[in-house]
């Protein structure tokens, strides 16, 4: 088989550069490890930046997002049990953003790329990558995991296979630096099948630590608990679940907090990793692959997209007019955008989290930090600037 673009992973940056690169004329394929039902299934972001509201409108996508998502105005932060609206749309000339969950987005971009003679190749193995520093890279793969072995020849290899995927690997490992930090906390994020208890997202700092109150639809919704990462989900019970939540979400203005069955509960760990460059030869990797943020600032989803409409740009010039030297600055303008993501990731987790590792003054800090949210326009300002997406440089 043969194709100008080799796209390894049907997430977000997969499948959006799939598209962005129909748009442009440019001919790919994607490969992807889990069946089309664990990808439509598996439960992960819900935030998406004013910007990719538009671009789903652009590629003619919006259509349900429209219908089913949620526009929200603002969020609301809680300390000391008392809750402080952020107007971001107030705050940056009236940009919103929407509640859309991501595998619904992944579901509308899968049908509308097949519906429109994509080629989205699900459930392979043995995937691997050769020959990306010379003029003719190819990804060699299994359908059905263990079928007989095939190769899909191209121009250039994308690597938009997550955090876990051989692309980044594939960077030989002396021509790349990575940049780690772990948090000494996880979340707990359940599912539960209750009405919605207030009108936009509570991001929460308690005494017994963070908490995050989002939704998914009138019916549904989505939290999260601050709690030991290594943490057996074993250890709690739904009694124990709520009870934090009503701890950490707690007022004392009379609010309550509305309760309903847990339908799904798990734990994760919160990580920030970046690795440098973003490419190498004729590979280019974007998203969870080249870097993670912890979940606070919800930008992991956006940030992947935004690597792949930097690659969309470079290739479509490469394709229309021969020039190679955007693709040059692929990695040098998506890490600009990437560290600053990172920076306003890390910001929101050290400053809602309860971290014991901290020092008292430290601690206090985090609460000076959120006064000052609430007191210095110029402060609410950048947090609502970098929550609902930066201009692109
Ligand atoms: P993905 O989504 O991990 O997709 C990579 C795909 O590659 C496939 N793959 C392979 N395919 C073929 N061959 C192989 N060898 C392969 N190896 C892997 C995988 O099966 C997978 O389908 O990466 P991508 O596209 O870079 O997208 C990144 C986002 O999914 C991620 O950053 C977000 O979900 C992070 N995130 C959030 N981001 C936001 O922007 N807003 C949020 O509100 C938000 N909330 C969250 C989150 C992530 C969370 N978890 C579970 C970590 C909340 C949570 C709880
Ligand atoms: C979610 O709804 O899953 C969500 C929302 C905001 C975040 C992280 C996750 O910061």
């Amino acid at each position: 088989m043969r194709v100008q673009v080799g796209i390894i992973g049907a997430g977000p940056a997969g499948l959006f550069l799939a598209h962005l690169l129909h748009r442009a004329g440019i001919g790919a394929v994607v490969l992807e490890s889990r069946s089309r039902h664990e990808v439509e299934e598996t439960v992960r972001a819900g935030v998406l930046e004013h910007w990719v509201v538009e671009l789903m409108q652009q590629l003619g996508l919006g259509e349900r997002m429209l219908r089913e998502g949620h526009v929200h105005d603002g969020i609301t932060l809680q300390w000391n049990r008392a809750r402080h609206h952020l107007d971001i749309a107030g705050l940056t000339g009236g940009k919103r953003i929407m509640v859309y969950p991501q595998q619904e987005v992944l579901k509308d971009l899968i049908a509308h790329r097949l519906a429109h003679g994509g080629e989205i190749i699900f459930e392979v193995g043995g995937t691997s990558i050769r020959g990306i520093d010379g003029d003719h890279p190819a990804i060699d793969f299994r359908r059905d995991g263990n079928g007989p072995a095939e190769t899909i020849e191209c121009d250039y290899v994308v690597g938009a296979d997550g955090f876990h995927g051989p692309g980044r690997q594939t960077i030989p490992a002396a021509r790349r630096s990575e940049y780690h930090k772990v948090y000494p906390f996880g979340w707990l994020g359940i599912l539960a099948r209750a009405p919605r208890s207030w009108h936009e997202l509570i991001y929460t700092h308690q005494q017994d630590g963070f908490a995050l109150l989002s939704t998914r639809s009138p019916e549904l919704q989505r939290m999260y608990i601050q709690c030991d990462p290594n943490d057996d989900i074993a250890n709690w019970s739904d009694g124990r679940i709520w009870e934090q939540f009503h701890a950490r979400l707690g007022t004392d203005d009379g609010w309550s907090l509305t309760e309903g069955p847990i339908v799904q509960k798990g734990i994760i760990p919160l990580r920030s990793f970046v690795c440098e460059p973003m490419q190498f030869g004729r590979l280019y990797i974007a998203g969870d692959a080249a870097h993670i943020v912890p979940p606070t600032g919800a930008k992991g989803l956006n940030l992947a997209v935004a690597d792949v409409v930097v690659l969309a740009r470079a290739l479509a010039e490469r394709y229309r007019a021969g020039r190679v030297d955007l693709l040059e600055r692929y990695s040098a303008v998506c890490l600009r955008r990437v560290w600053k993501a990172e920076r306003f990731s890390w910001y929101m987790t050290t400053m809602l989290h309860r971290n014991e590792n901290e020092s008292d003054f430290e601690q206090r800090i985090h609460f000076a930090d959120l006064d000052l949210v609430r007191t210095s326009r110029a402060s609410a300002v950048s947090l609502a600037e970098n929550y609902v997406g930066l201009p692109f440089d």
